[in-house]
Parts: C-alpha cells; structure tokens; sequence
C-alpha cells in the first residue's frame, strides 16, 4: 500500500506538469478521483487491511486524496490565469500608433460666396430671401416688364415644363414675388441667392447656376445707391482696390439698364488672361427698377423707386478662386474641392 501511495504521488504530480487545458485535468481528476480511479481502488483495497494497519493507512490515504484535490485545484486556477494573460496578450494594443488620419471636408466654394455675401447684406440692414424655382411665366417674364412675345425672352431659354410652369431663369423672378407679398407695400430690402436654370452647356455656361439678386425699393432710391451699394459689395468680394465701370445696357425690368464691369483683381487693370487683356471683367446686370415693374406689382412709381441688381455666383466664385470651368463646381470631384482652405468650417 506504501508503495502505491508512492507511485500515485509522483504519477500526479508528474501529470499536472504537462496539462494544458480543462479537459486534460478533468481526465487526470477522472483517472485518480473517479468512480473506477486509483484512489478509490485503493480505498477498496483499504477495508480489506488488518485491523492494525488501518489507522496509519487510513490517515495516508486521507492526505492522498486531500493532496490530489489540492494540486488539481492549483493547477485549475494556474490555467485560468494562463487563459486569461494569453488573451490579454492577443488583444494588446500599441497606444504609441499614429492613429487613422480622419478626412475632413471642406466647404464648397459656392457655399463659401454666398456666405460672404448674405453676411455682408445682413449686416447692412438687408433680408435673404428665396422663391420657388418651379416659377411660372408670370413671375418669372410676365410681371418683370417680359410679356408674352417680347423678344428679349429669347436671351433666356430655359426647361419649360408646361406653357406656363417652368425652372426659373434668374433670381430676379422673387422681385415680384416680395414685391405682391408686401402687403403694406412699405421698403424692400433683400438679396436672393438661389439655384436657376437655362438651356445652355459649355466651359462657362452651365443648365443649372446660381445667381443672386438684389433688390432695394424705397422713397428717393437714386442711381447713387446703386453705385454705392454694388462699391461696397464688390470691394468686399475682390478686394478694396476692385473699381467699377457701369455700361449701359438693356433689361426689361431696369430703366435705365447697366452691365457692370469690375476691374480685373488679379492684373489690377493692366491686363493679363484672366480679363482678357482688357483690365475688365463682366460681372453684374443692374439698374434702376422700371416703373412698369412697380406699378404691376402694386407699388406707386411717382412715390417708390428702386434699384436691383443680378449676378452669377459660379461666375463670382470662379474669379475668386481662379476657377477655369464651371463645371468643375458641380462634378463633386473631390480632388478639386480639396483645394479650398478647410480653416473656417
Ligand atoms: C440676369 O439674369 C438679370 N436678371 C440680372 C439683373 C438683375 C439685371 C436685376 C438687372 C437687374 P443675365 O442674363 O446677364 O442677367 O445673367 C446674370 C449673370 O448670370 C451673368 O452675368 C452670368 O454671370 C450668370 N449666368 C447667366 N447664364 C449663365 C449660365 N448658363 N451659366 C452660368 N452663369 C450664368
């Protein structure tokens, strides 16, 4: 019996050595514990001792059984901890790692001009206005001094959806708009920025742009304040030098009529390619609003005058930003709108 109790202590002990999992221990926990295991045989063999005998290896056998319980617990918990320092291990982390640089966006240019120009508005006391850009003909030609048949439509072809619903050619159309909404036909003061429409497709022409309009009614509105506001407004786009050339020109709902010409802010006027050697370059369609335009839009033009003005944003924005073809402002390329300072968003 000595020697048995022997050979079972170094057998287990030897065994616990080169478990490696739960499964392996409860085997050795089976094959010296369990119901046929070697303990328990020799605890059979045990009643069959003489009687003198019994209490030294009743004792032995007792501390057996204690020690093997013991070391297999030890060896339970020594495999738990293994268990969990080698998934510590695999889920190690270098905190030390640059970390996954995060794309950040940058605003569109069109969204940056006309930030820049409903601030300056704002701050001069004006409203941001906006209207539908399904418009009909009446607000769109018909009430701007544009009847049915004059030939000055022919400047603006746009997508007609019936005869008498179609995707508005110019912001100019929210003139009216304002104007009938007005119901104590009191001042105006407003600039409309907003998407419009006409059949034309090319580097700098495209279906859908965007102008702004400006539209000032009040008593004793003069030439003066057209000039004055339209020196302001692009002094602050293209810088303090920026001088302005008024042309004259024609557009049904001004009376009389300008183009307006800034000079050239990257040669400062002597002339280079981006003005075409002229010192000139073609920004704005202004006036003073025609009579007609007020009195069918419910405002007396022997008490009321006004001036408006228009222009395109894309075109704005693309000599600001040296911009050579409109249709980069609308193909999302991201490598183009990448190259716009990211510092204000
Ligand atoms: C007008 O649209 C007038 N409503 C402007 C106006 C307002 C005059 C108030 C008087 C009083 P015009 O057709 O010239 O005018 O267009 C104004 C600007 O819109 C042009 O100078 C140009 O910058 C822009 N524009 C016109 N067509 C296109 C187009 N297809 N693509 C891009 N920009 C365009």
């Amino acid at each position: 019996m000595e020697e048995k109790i022997k050979k079972i202590k170094s057998q287990i002990a030897e065994q616990l050595k080169s478990i490696k999992d739960k499964n392996s221990l409860e085997d050795v926990r089976i094959k010296f514990l369990g119901k046929k295991g070697e303990v328990t045989e020799l605890l059979k063999e045990f009643k069959d001792l003489p009687k003198e005998e019994k209490p030294k290896f009743g004792k032995a056998l007792n501390e057996l059984k204690n020690e093997i319980e013991n070391s297999i617990k030890e060896r339970e918990t020594k495999l738990k901890a293994e268990e969990i320092s080698k998934k510590l291990e695999e889920e190690k982390i270098d905190v030390t790692l640059p970390s996954k640089k995060i794309i950040r966006g940058s605003k569109h240019p069109l969204t940056r001009v006309i930030e820049e120009i409903e601030d300056l508005f704002v701050s001069m006391g004006y409203d941001v206005c906006s209207g539908p850009e399904l418009e009909t003909d009446e607000f769109c030609f018909e009430r701007l001094n544009l009847p049915k048949g004059h030939p000055a439509r022919d400047m603006q072809d746009t997508f007609y959806i019936t005869t008498e619903y179609l995707l508005r050619t110019q912001t100019s159309a929210v003139q009216a708009h304002t104007m009938m909404d007005n119901k104590e036909k009191g001042p105006i003061r407003e600039i409309v920025p907003g998407k419009t429409y006409r059949r034309e497709d090319d580097a700098t022409h495209s279906h859908q742009f965007n102008q702004v309009e400006g539209l000032v009614v009040d008593k004793d509105i003069s030439f003066a304040d057209l000039k004055g506001t339209l020196e302001i407004f692009m002094k602050h786009m293209l810088g303090p030098n920026t001088e302005l050339r008024f042309r004259p020109s024609y557009f049904p709902f001004t009376e009389p009529s300008y183009e307006v010409d800034v000079s050239c802010f990257k040669c400062g006027g002597k002339g280079c390619n981006l003005c075409k050697h002229t010192g000139w370059i073609e920004l704005l369609g202004a006036g003073i609003v025609h009579p007609n335009v007020l009195r069918m839009n419910g405002y007396d033009p022997d008490v009321y005058s006004g001036f408006a003005f228009g222009t395109g944003l894309d075109r704005l924005a693309m000599f600001k930003y040296e911009i050579t073809d409109i249709r980069l402002l609308y193909s999302n390329d991201v490598r183009f709108l990448e190259q716009f300072d990211r510092k204000d968003i």
